[in-house]
């Protein structure tokens, strides 16, 4: 699904800034008609969640209702105009003018709903009911009672009661944008690259369009001193070719080259509709134990991380997004996880342009295989696997795609649900390594599908408490048989401890800044004894919000080595040490 641009043939609009807000605690919005508009709504801003904007807002996961007004700021004759919505968590239902849209399930993945038909020439309301609610049926699952026999023990009791590690945010999360698209305009470009033969990249192109064009399609790839183009036809929607760049300038977290990639439709001699994609060049792939960028191993060193700020909660915040991008600079990082959940579009965009490599991983964390709800559940991960793909395909950033993290596999109904996921994913993008984070080491058995082994390890926290000299060596052996049994590359996506800003303790001990930076130090020196693993994510680039329980001071996870509010803690600096020096 592409972001919406402005040209000469496109135009978009972004609706984000003040809208109203009403809660519905009694679920009768529906039957009081308020998706015609309803009153007594209060100022909200969008994007943002809207948990921290009121106090009664913060526990109350839904539903509410937003509204906004707009008129069309351009010409609309002979255009498809959309309304499309960035994430909205986690149900999204809307109504233009009274006219139902439709529904979308999940939030951190785009929707849209054409509204050719029902958009006013003045002016147009947009209603939107969001629920955030927590159920065993959704993705993620939340409000599963615990069984004392199973993992879910250690969240029950959590407040609002989740089974995942990080605050239950609600609302509009990113920008929502009116656009409009010439009528039989482009829907859908799809790039890929390779390298055929040293120094020479290879760019596919396939344009899908709204229709079937009687036109043709151009496209015209230029920098690094290169500049050519391409021309094909149209097969029913669909259009493909390619373009050879010899001496490509390839694309790398140290040499993050892009090339501007535009795609026209063109009938004689006039342009009807054009797209504009940055694009690198790159290949990614696993070969034996490494994992190789454009044929040479690379080794990833960075975060999992967390869409997270106070007040804002999970919504898009540029500066932020900035700011945290500067901070895994600083510290040596050239890679991260979107854990749990796919980011916003310009983050990825950044990633492109700054050379971070990312692994894009869908919102499928804390999967439980009961059978209450499981064919519910999984539909829905292939519905975010078929949606993040869309969306994220053409990004050179993107090295592989993590379809769950931590799923509770030990039910013998894991790898059944598992096995159709991975190939829906291989089928929609042969070209990207496939994973998932477990926490299950070698009896993970979905890890049989995946290219990369992600584990997810706390020895020395959540067990060994404090005691790091047993912590090392269990990991060690750990790491061996996994890498023995599999003999696939690994990489640790997630390893830390909780540091409490400001507190110190000489010997370290736990919750010090000191065991923080301690624990990580002694886990990056023992991977980089074992040839097979192929980086280190550590848990977390920041500290972040969670719901409330009694392992999480203040409802904030502290395993950042930032802030909440981006200051280094020891930890910080000594990756820094570590990780600029290679
Ligand atoms: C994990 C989860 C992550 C948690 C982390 C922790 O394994 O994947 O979501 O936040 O542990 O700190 O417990």
């Amino acid at each position: 699904m592409l972001y919406p641009q402005t040209n000469s043939h496109r135009q978009a609009c972004d609706l984000s800034g003040l809208w109203d807000i009403r809660f519905d605690p009694a679920d009768s919005g529906l039957r009081a008609d308020w998706q015609a508009g309803f009153e007594a709504g209060r100022p909200v801003a969008v994007p943002a969640s809207w948990n921290d904007q009121f106090e009664e807002g913060r526990d109350f996961l839904g539903p509410a209702w937003y509204q906004t007004c707009f008129s069309i700021p351009f010409e609309r004759k002979g255009k498809r105009l959309f309304l499309r919505f960035g994430s909205v968590n986690y149900l999204a239902e809307a109504w233009l003018n009274g006219h139902s849209l439709g529904g979308h399930e999940g939030g951190h993945l785009p929707f849209e709903y054409e509204v050719t038909p029902v958009v006013n020439l003045g002016e147009n309301q947009l209603v939107v009911r969001v629920d955030g609610r927590l159920a065993g049926d959704r993705v993620p699952p939340g409000g599963v009672l615990g069984d004392p026999a199973d993992f879910f023990s250690s969240h029950a009791g959590n407040f609002p009661p989740t089974q995942f590690d990080f605050f239950p945010f609600c609302g509009i999360h990113r920008p929502v944008w009116l656009y409009a698209v010439p009528e039989r305009g482009i829907r859908d470009v799809t790039v890929r690259t390779e390298i055929p033969e040293a120094n020479t990249g290879r760019v596919h192109i396939r344009v899908e369009c709204h229709g079937r064009p009687s036109r043709r399609l151009r496209v015209h790839l230029w920098g690094h001193g290169h500049d050519a183009t391409a021309e094909a036809g149209f097969t029913q929607d669909t259009a493909e070719t390619w373009l050879e760049v010899p001496q490509a300038a390839l694309w790398s977290p140290d040499h993050p080259n892009l090339y501007n990639l535009e795609t026209e439709l063109i009938r004689g001699e006039e342009t009807t509709d054009s797209y504009r994609l940055k694009v690198g060049i790159r290949t990614i792939r696993v070969e034996g134990d490494r994992l190789l960028l454009n044929g040479e191993p690379v080794y990833l060193t960075g975060f999992g991380r967390h869409e997270d700020f106070p007040v804002t909660g999970r919504g898009y915040l540029p500066a932020v997004m900035v700011k945290d991008y500067a901070l895994m600079r600083w510290v040596g990082a050239n890679s991260f996880r979107t854990t749990h959940y796919p980011y916003s579009e310009p983050m990825l965009d950044l990633a492109d342009r700054l050379g971070f490599l990312v692994i894009d991983e869908t919102p499928a964390v804390g999967l439980y295989f009961r059978e209450e709800g499981l064919e519910k559940r999984q539909s829905l991960c292939h519905q975010y696997v078929r949606e993040m793909i869309d969306r994220d395909k053409n990004h050179p950033s993107v090295i592989a795609w993590s379809l769950a993290n931590e799923p509770h596999s030990v039910s013998p109904k894991a790898a059944a649900f598992f096995e159709p996921l991975f190939a829906q994913a291989r089928e929609l993008d042969p070209g990207r390594p496939l994973t998932l984070a477990s926490f299950l080491g070698a009896e993970e058995e979905s890890f049989e599908f995946c290219d990369v082994l992600c584990l997810n390890r706390y020895l020395g926290w959540y067990t060994n408490c404090g005691r790091l000299e047993e912590a090392l060596p269990l990991l060690s052996a750990e790491l061996d048989g996994l890498h023995e049994k599999f003999r696939k590359p690994v990489l640790l996506t997630e390893f830390g401890a909780d540091a409490l800003p400001g507190h110190h303790a000489q010997p370290p001990e736990m919750f010090s800044e000191e065991y923080q930076a301690e624990m990580i130090g002694g886990y990056i020196e023992l991977l980089r004894r074992k040839p097979y693993v192929v980086g280190e994510h550590v848990w977390n680039l920041c500290d972040f919000k969670t719901a409330q329980g009694v392992t999480r001071a203040g409802s904030l996870n502290y395993k950042g080595v930032f802030t909440r509010d981006r200051r280094p803690k020891l930890a910080a600096h000594r990756l820094r040490e570590l990780w600029k020096k290679g």
